[in-house]
């Protein structure tokens, strides 16, 4: 039976066995001496930050291989595919946890960040790392062998480096005593959010499957194209979410204005408000005092920010529908129209 994601619960339930597995590696690495302490950590530390999302990176691994390889897979494929599946939500979750540290957040997938977590705090730094360091070992442990081993090395290594130099252009736009809207433009967030978000959540899930296909991604930079089209337009959701979703939906609620981020929002703000509403713009964005925040979510609205993003959504999805029909196989296609399904008109 297919679930909104259009993948089926059956695969759902083969992923999450999967993460079983891997985990249970993970607590037995003989290369660290383990104490029931120091097991229990890790355990809990996995659990509560690895498999609570959407699952929608890893999951769509499997389903782009799937795609390309146009024929039922054998169990040992599935395997494998969800465990690259699972580097890649091992890699978000490492990204996520030092994310909310920086960000000042309060809650991620419908809990505390980990690092509100009573006795956790600063130990979340090291979590982080840990969980980063996971990732060279899964696939140490399961695709030595393989022909595109080091080519899936490289992979996530080149995209570990972007998404860390997306974060860092994040963070330093919004450094106190340099706060300054004026320097907020389209081409900015552009920018931050192809580094920050494009390359491992869209990028990275596919190029996996394209290796495991036996790929040269050399000869795909027309699909990397197309998805880093998709990651930034998924990005501008997830500002749009940060403003106007439902934290009971969402799961996290939004700091992006007290943050001063250089979010869709503002930047749009910016272009549509008149003289006056700028003023309020530079004197309320980025303050924590919710009366700030309430003012510029006031604004936000006078200016019918929402009926903006409604339009920046289907035309995003009009041009990316197309750049897809424009790609030569069939099988390519599909796997993109696979993705953009899954984040169309996204509600968390
Ligand atoms: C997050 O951007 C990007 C990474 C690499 C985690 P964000 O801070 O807008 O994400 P979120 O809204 O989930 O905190
Ligand atoms: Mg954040
Ligand atoms: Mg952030
Ligand atoms: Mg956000």
């Amino acid at each position: 039976m297919a679930n909104p994601n259009g993948t089926t619960s059956d695969l759902r339930a083969v992923f999450l066995e999967v993460y079983s597995v891997l985990k249970s590696e993970l607590l037995n690495d003989p290369a660290f001496e383990w104490t029931d302490a120091s097991r229990q950590w890790v355990e809990r530390m996995l659990d509560y930050n690895v498999p609570g999302g959407k699952l929608n990176r890893g999951l769509s691994v499997i389903d782009s291989y799937k795609l390309l390889k146009a024929d039922e897979l054998t169990k040992d494929e599935v395997f494998l595919a969800s465990a690259l599946g699972w580097c890649v939500e091992w890699l978000q979750a490492y990204f996520l946890v030092l994310d909310d540290i920086m960000d000042n957040s309060h809650t991620r997938r419908g809990q505390p960040c980990w690092f509100r977590v009573p006795k956790v705090g600063m130990i979340a730094v090291n979590d982080g790392i840990i969980l980063r360091n996971h990732i060279p070992r899964i696939l140490k442990k399961h695709f030595r062998g393989k022909p595109y081993y080091v080519d899936l090395l490289d992979l996530f290594n080149e995209v570990e480096f972007q998404t860390a130099s997306g974060q860092m252009i994040d963070l330093i736009t919004t450094i106190e005593g340099e706060k300054d809207l004026s320097k907020y433009s389209l081409p900015l967030h552009r920018r931050i959010v192809q580094y920050k978000t494009a390359y491992y959540s869209f990028y990275l899930p596919v190029a996996c499957a394209l290796l495991m296909a036996g790929e040269n991604l050399d000869n795909h930079v027309n699909v990397k194209d197309v998805l880093i089209d998709m990651g930034i337009y998924f990005q501008v959701q997830d500002d749009y979410l940060d403003c106007f979703g439902e934290p009971e939906m969402i799961g996290k609620i939004g700091t992006d204005i007290e943050d001063f981020k250089c979010s869709w929002l503002v930047v749009k703000a910016l272009e549509h408000c008149n003289e006056e509403q700028k003023k309020i713009l530079f004197e309320h964005y980025g303050k924590t005092d919710p009366a700030d925040v309430a003012k510029i979510k006031v604004l936000y609205n006078e200016i019918n920010l929402q009926s903006v993003f409604t339009e920046y959504e289907s035309k995003s999805y009009e041009k990316l529908t197309s750049s897809i029909e424009a790609h030569p196989s069939k099988a390519v296609q599909a796997v993109l129209k696979s993705f953009l399904g899954k984040i169309y008109k996204r509600q968390k």
